[in-house]
């Protein structure tokens, strides 16, 4: 396996954070991480961010394969946080590419002069709670250990890869690589065979410039995905200028819309309410605006198995209309989960690359993959002799990034063991036993269900709040209570339990990576409303907290 990876290069702690603790550190140079320091700077803290990877830009950093890009609006999916920031960027593309997203990270950076403050190629191995002390403390694969009043985990909902295991895969003679960890040069295909197992986001993304390149490609698909047309293109003008005019009218309605973004809002009408020609002429209408529209088409998708199956029907028609081959067309259809109940993909020519003479899909569920052998894949229907795999697999999401660092809270309880049935928070921002440990973005928050920029601008606001808050009142301790977490555990698992979503075997149940907890993760109550709340509980003097330990 080959991935691109930074060189851990070593670094005198000393240079990275000084003699003398922190007041806050901070996990992970993504987005979420870049804005956390903005604010914390703002506020005068000491704060330093501890990265892996040798750069920043996060999910930008990493995901570089071919077709990589944004599947929100460009204009949408960027920081509100600074007005200059927005006027001076210009998004080339209706859905961006990850050059583009990657130079934004990294322009970001600069602009607001974070560079000194990002320690790279350190990765956190393990954060523990020091309650004498009243610090936490981080210790990095190679040098010495990083302390911190306040930890910030900025380290991403989709951050871990999942790693192939197929048997015989160290057998492999050609190259082989991952959609999560690919090189910075990137990677030449031309003249070679080549094998994409998974079918996926990164997968769709990636199969229509993979099969432009190379002499073959073989497509192994287990579950046929959902995929619904980008349209991508450049912006235009008039676009841009509607959107500059009404851009902080634009910004609010994001933060209190349901998934923080306004491109695809949702229809308020049920399908089951109109005739099969106005659905029909909805769907159309939707299909044709590109992107997520066609998953607000109407209000019931995500409710009712009827109402979503006039939906799966819609989409299986378009498949069928744009696939020659009616087998290979059945074969791409979704049959075993309801529409939109796995994270919709949202792509540029993938079912039509399916017409291409060079490109063969394998209905990897009739005919499972058995073994990667020296020379390719074989599955039980036979062989296929390819030169290059790339496992388009996906990740350990929302929980593998914490769960893969040692972390321990009060009397040196262990995360792992207080989420060994699935991921428990209050808010998806705090933990009950881990006091001043922040997740962006964490589990039980809308996090993956909505824009992402908007979902991290929201928790760094709240978390540089009340960092600044507890200053203020020259408090050094808050903590999750335990009944306002599990009231909060419960309420996250009640609104999920009235969708379709325990429909499917996804990545928001943790059903993709063996052994894990079948637990929905994020929460799918709304954006606008759980920013309501977030605030309410703020400004009631951070209702469902413990606040302690006056410092000096
Ligand atoms: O990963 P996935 P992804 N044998 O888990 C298959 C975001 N994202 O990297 O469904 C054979 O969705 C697996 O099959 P199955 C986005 O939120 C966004 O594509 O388990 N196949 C599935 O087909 C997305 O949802 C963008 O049966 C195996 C695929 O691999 C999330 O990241 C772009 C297998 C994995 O699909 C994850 O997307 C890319 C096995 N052993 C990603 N193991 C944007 O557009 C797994 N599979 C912004």
């Amino acid at each position: 396996m080959r991935f691109a990876a930074g060189a851990w290069e070593e670094r005198a702690v000393t240079e990275v954070v000084g003699e003398n603790s922190l007041d806050v550190v901070v996990v992970g140079a993504g987005f979420a991480g870049l804005y956390m320091l903005h604010r914390l700077r703002g506020l005068g803290l000491r704060a330093k961010v501890l990265e892996a990877g040798d750069g920043v830009g996060g999910t930008w950093f990493w995901n570089r394969y071919p077709g990589a890009r944004v599947d929100i609006e460009s204009q949408e999916y960027s920081y509100s946080f600074d007005e200059g920031l927005e006027d001076e960027w210009d998004w080339s593309e209706r859905y961006a590419t990850q050059p583009e997203l990657l130079r934004y990270a990294n322009h970001v950076a600069d602009r607001f002069d974070l560079r000194r403050d990002i320690v790279l190629n350190t990765r956190v191995v393990a954060a523990r709670f020091d309650e004498s002390a009243g610090l936490w403390r981080l210790e990095r694969l190679q040098g010495e250990p990083v302390s911190a009043r306040f930890c910030v985990m900025a380290t991403g909902c989709l951050s871990v890869i999942k790693e192939p295991d197929f048997p015989g895969q160290n057998t492999f003679r050609g190259e082989t690589w991952h959609t999560g960890r690919w090189p910075a040069e990137g990677v030449d295909f031309c003249g070679k065979r080549v094998a994409v197992i998974g079918t996926g986001s990164s997968a769709i993304q990636s199969i229509p410039i993979i099969a432009e390149q190379a002499a073959h490609l073989t497509v192994f698909q287990r579950t046929p995905n959902y995929s619904v047309p980008a349209h991508n293109g450049p912006i235009d003008p008039a676009t841009k200028a509607a959107w500059k005019a009404d851009r902080a009218e634009n910004r609010q309605k994001e933060r209190l819309s349901a998934g923080g973004f306004l491109s695809s809002d949702s229809n308020p009408v049920s399908v089951l309410e109109v005739d099969a020609g106005e659905r029909r002429r909805i769907f159309e209408a939707r299909w044709a605006r590109g992107g997520f529209a066609v998953g607000g088409a109407f209000n019931d998708l995500s409710l009712n198995l009827e109402a979503n199956a006039h939906a799966a029907a819609f989409v299986a028609g378009k498949i069928a209309d744009i696939v020659e081959d009616p087998a290979v067309a059945d074969t791409l259809t979704p049959k075993t989960y309801p529409f939109g109940t796995k994270r919709l993909c949202v792509d540029t020519g993938y079912y039509a690359t399916f017409n291409r003479p060079n490109v063969t899909l394998v209905d990897a569920a009739a005919t499972p993959i058995q073994t990667i052998t020296p020379t390719g894949v074989a599955t039980t229907a036979g062989t296929f002799e390819v030169d290059a795999i790339v496992f388009a697999i996906g990740f350990d999401a929302m929980t593998g990034a914490l769960l893969r660092m040692d972390i321990r809270g009060r009397n040196g309880g262990a995360l792992k063991d207080v989420w060994a049935e699935g991921p428990k928070t209050y808010l998806g921002l705090m933990i009950a036993g881990f006091p001043n440990l922040f997740t962006i973005t964490g589990p039980g928050s809308p996090s993956v269900l909505s824009n992402m920029v908007v979902s991290i601008e929201q928790h760094v606001d709240w978390i540089a709040d009340a960092v600044a808050w507890l200053r203020d009142r020259r408090m050094g301790e808050m903590e999750a209570d335990q009944a306002a977490q599990d009231a909060w555990v419960d309420h996250v698992n009640q609104v999920a339990a009235g969708t379709l979503f325990h429909r499917a075997n996804s990545w928001y149940l943790g059903a993709n990576i063996p052994g894990k907890p079948r637990v929905f993760m994020p929460y799918i109550g709304g954006v606008g409303p759980y920013r309501l709340l977030c605030d309410e509980i703020a400004a009631g003097d951070y209702k469902g907290f413990t606040v302690s330990g006056a410092v000096a």
